[in-house]
């Protein structure tokens, strides 16, 4: 890229994969650089102050003090520059997040719903509505209480722990969470937003590289927390379609008869014989091992 990315790349920053990141990236090496630059001067002021005032050459103390100016202009210039980086940067790029989101029309829209220790993705499936989602409705096999009887809901897709989003379209994921809060941060696309229970937070990014990323939890929210982890893939307009339609296809199964309308005369639902349940109990094997 360009050199002032060596301080980036060496505290291990992945790359950027989107159409903001760059600015977020200009201003962190700006900081590391100055930060860095900082530390050496006042180190070096430091280590001469303690030679230059050494009690041998000062047997006594004075009561003076320093009448030199150049420390208090140094200052200034250290306030000035931090002053600059915060209003002049970080705080216009920060509202541009916050205040300027892209129009709905040619955005993907998605929820994120945070839980211990997963992230779900909700979309709004081929009428482009959400269903309405309750939170008495949730079950295991419902993990999002989507109401059954909502028509918007039918065609809705939910997925645990991936979500597809297409590339150099903007994607606004509205962000929520069923239990504690949790902060759903995607390193690569330079975007991270705490998901905050009975909150729905708004959050934006436009991938500009096709890819995999990591999703994680980026914040401390219990034991489980360090295997919160999630994938974020960009595809190509046409992948991302074949996508939506297998996902379409596979929530059309899972909205197959409950066990409880099971033909008169079947046996009803249970371990198949001869398996041993896995410790613990095997009623979280549907969200998977991640
Ligand atoms: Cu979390």
């Amino acid at each position: 890229m360009h050199s002032l990315a060596l301080i980036n790349e060496f505290l291990g920053q992945p790359p950027n994969a989107s159409e903001h990141g760059y600015q977020i990236d200009h201003i962190l090496e700006f900081c590391h650089w100055f930060m860095a630059a900082l530390f050496f001067g006042w180190s070096a002021f430091f280590i001469y102050v303690l030679i230059r005032f050494r009690r041998g050459r000062n047997p006594v103390a004075d009561h003076e003090g320093v009448t030199s100016g150049i420390s208090t202009h140094l200052e200034f210039a250290v306030v000035l520059i931090e002053a600059v980086l915060l209003v002049g940067f970080a705080v216009p790029l920060w509202a541009k997040r916050v205040n300027q989101f892209p129009d709905t029309a040619d955005a993907i829209l998605v929820h994120a719903i945070g839980q211990q220790f997963n992230w779900n993705f909700h979309l709004p499936g081929p009428d482009g509505t959400f269903g309405r989602r309750d939170v008495n409705l949730v079950t295991n096999s419902n993990p999002l209480g989507l109401d059954p009887n909502d028509p918007a809901s039918k065609d809705d897709i939910v997925v645990l722990g991936e979500l597809h989003v297409p590339v150099n379209r903007s994607v606004i994921i509205e962000l929520s969470s069923k239990d504690v809060i949790h902060n759903f941060a995607l390193v690569n696309m330079r975007i991270a937003q705490d998901a905050i229970p009975g909150s729905i937070i708004p959050m934006w990014f436009k991938p500009i590289k096709t890819g995999t990323y990591e999703v994680i939890c980026g914040q401390l929210c219990g034991l489980g927390h360090y295997g919160m982890k999630g994938s974020l893939v960009v595809d190509s307009p046409a992948d991302y379609q074949a996508w939506l339609k297998e996902r379409a296809e596979l929530s059309g199964q899972q909205q197959a008869p409950p066990p409880t309308q099971r033909p008169p005369g079947e046996p009803p639902p249970g371990p198949t014989p001869g398996t041993v349940p896995p410790p613990g109990g095997g009623s979280n094997e549907q969200r998977g091992g991640r």
